[in-house]
């Protein structure tokens, strides 16, 4: 049973070395410099792999998305009736989980403010509100999301959280879909987004979402943090917002076009702290175990984990 391994603009070595490894005894093809046998994949082990790729491999079984937002691959208009496995695991969720807690940190904690005051070389203190006077709201209750809660709950933060539906977790918020919106913001100082790109979510942090936030808060204005897709964004709405203090700060992972264009007025923003897609990187150790365990399972008549939705689209 062979693979194919398809990952543009990634350096697939360590990807490579340990599936050889791993398993040695199966075919590894790595496109597109050794791709020369598409009748021989069994399964695709993918990011961003190019559309219409995946459609020229006639016994493909199972695509293994190594990331855990589907939507580049859900858009692939010939994408293969097979099963599609995303990544759920521990590493990429605590890495999620630490840079969701760093960015809360430095808003709550007036980092940048103080990293500018250290470069003119001024000493002077701010008043600083407890953690637990400080109210988070995070958008996405799934693997991400209910991870990095906890941990900010653990912190002293008052946290909530909205879903598509409905749920229930110890020492959070909940609320869930439309009707449950307008409450979420209305009751959030830092909103944290984990969304995934789907029709529901395209463009939803806009400038409309924004003024629903919390006015009354012990920052002084709300801050927007976005770890989930760049085109759940709208990045001039993030920008107006920003000059009008409807927001007064935010952090961004994704952005509407990835690499961020160098010009784009987000890289210079004094509110802004950019971070180029890195927040939760699939490690190639624990990702290539946690596929080819899945492979083993699904060879010996078992169920694969992690399947998406396509209809619900994640
Ligand atoms: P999950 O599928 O586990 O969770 C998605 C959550 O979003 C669920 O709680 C779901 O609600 C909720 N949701 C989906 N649609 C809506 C909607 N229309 N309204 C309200 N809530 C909605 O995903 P993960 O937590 O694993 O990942 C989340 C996203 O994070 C990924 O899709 C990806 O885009 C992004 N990501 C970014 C990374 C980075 O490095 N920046 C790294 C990894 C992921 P419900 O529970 O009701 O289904
Ligand atoms: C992912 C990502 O979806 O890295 O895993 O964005």
């Amino acid at each position: 049973m062979s693979l194919l391994l398809s990952a543009p603009g990634w350096d697939l070595a360590a990807w490579a070395g340990r599936i050889s490894k791993r398993a040695p005894g199966r075919r590894l093809q790595v496109a597109p410099d050794r791709f020369s046998g598409p009748e021989a994949v069994d399964y695709v082990l993918t990011w961003n792999v190019p559309h219409g790729l995946l459609s020229t491999l006639p016994n493909l079984k199972v695509i293994f998305w190594l990331g855990a937002g589907v939507d580049h691959l859900l858009a692939d208009p010939n994408l293969p009736d097979v099963p599609i496995v995303r990544v759920v695991d521990p590493s990429l969720t605590r890495r999620m989980t630490e840079w969701v807690s760093l960015q809360v940190l430095m808003h709550h904690r007036a980092a940048l403010t103080y990293l500018d005051q250290q470069r003119r070389v001024e000493w002077r203190s701010h008043n600083h509100p407890m953690a637990r006077d400080v109210r988070v709201g995070v958008m996405g209750l799934g693997e991400l999301g209910r991870d990095a809660a906890r941990m900010l709950t653990m912190l002293g933060y008052q946290v909530a959280g909205w879903s598509r539906t409905a749920k229930t977790i110890d020492g959070i918020d909940c609320f869930a879909g439309a009707d449950g919106l307008a409450a979420f913001l209305a009751r959030t100082d830092i909103l944290v987004s984990l969304l995934p790109l789907t029709p529901q979510t395209r463009g939803i942090l806009d400038y409309g979402l924004f003024s629903g936030l919390a006015r009354d808060g012990v920052l002084g204005g709300p801050v927007l943090i976005n770890g989930g897709r760049g085109k759940s964004q709208v990045e001039a709405d993030i920008l107006r917002a920003l000059d009008d203090g409807v927001l007064i700060g935010a952090s961004l992972d994704v952005f509407e076009t990835e690499p961020l264009a160098a010009d784009s007025p987000l890289w210079a923003h004094p509110r802004v702290i950019v971070t180029p897609h890195v927040a939760a990187e699939s490690d190639p150790t624990d990702l290539v175990d946690y596929v080819l365990t899945q492979i083993e399972t699904f060879e010996a008549g078992g169920a694969l984990k992690n399947r998406v939705d396509r209809t619900r689209g994640y």
